[in-house]
């Protein structure tokens, strides 16, 4: 049975996920659980995902849930073959990507809490500007690493490559300027230009630009 990824194209970790099963060249089907429909919380799906969330991968007779666990295992299960260098074996360099992995949690939370993607969706809020020296602090993390090495965890691409661009792709929503980190900004261009980049990230980016943007305008009209 061909391996099967719940996905929702808005959703960042879905995407990352899916960038991962591009690059290892993996045969793969995906089934779309519309969020915004509440598609994550019928009874089928929490037999899959118990918290209702995407994305998900069933293979066989395993299903795996949190996509950094899901990146691991395509790697582990198949990337031996096909690429070492995404989820190096050796445990040095191993040890460098999950470095990234769990600092990439922290850099999401700042990143999606200064765009307050709750509360301007579902409570008519702003986004948290106060929130922009600790967005700063993140960016200045992620390009201090990338002075280091070419990507963000090594000097090849790894899946913690992955899981960050979304997430600093998502600062897109507020049109936020780079200028000031010109190692991100290369390392952006370089990612974007993968084969696959474009096609798995457009769609679900201006999909929800165009969501947040009309809630910010909402939002401007009642003067809130
Ligand atoms: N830590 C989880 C986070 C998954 C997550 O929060 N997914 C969001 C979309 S980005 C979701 O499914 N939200 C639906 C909901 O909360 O109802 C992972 O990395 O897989």
């Amino acid at each position: 049975m061909v391996i099967q990824l719940y996905h929702n194209r808005i959703s960042p970790p879905s995407r990352a996920v899916l960038m991962v099963l591009n690059e290892l060249g993996l045969e793969f089907e995906i089934k779309d659980v519309d969020l915004f429909a509440g598609e994550q919380h019928n009874p089928e799906y929490k037999k899959i995902h118990p918290r209702s969330k995407v994305p998900a991968l069933v293979d066989g007779s395993i299903t795996v849930c949190e996509s950094r666990a899901i990146a691991s295992y395509l790697c582990n299960k198949y990337g031996k073959s096909r690429n070492d260098l995404l989820y190096p074996s050796d445990a040095d360099e191993r040890a460098k990507v999950d470095m990234m992995l769990y600092a990439e949690e922290w850099m999401q939370d700042t990143l999606f809490g200064y765009l307050n993607l709750g509360g301007v969706f579902r409570r008519g809020e702003a986004p948290a500007y106060g929130k922009d020296t600790q967005v700063k602090e993140c960016l200045t993390y992620l390009e201090n690493m990338l002075k280091k090495y070419k990507y963000v965890a090594a000097d090849n691409l790894t899946i913690a490559d992955f899981f960050t661009y979304c997430d600093v792709l998502f600062l897109d929503f507020l049109d936020y300027d780079l200028k000031e980190f010109p190692a991100i900004k290369a390392w952006m261009g370089k990612m974007k230009s993968l084969s696959y980049t474009g096609k798995i990230n457009d769609d679900g980016m201006k999909m929800g630009k165009a969501a947040y943007t009309a809630k910010l305008n909402e939002l401007q009209k009642t003067g809130k």
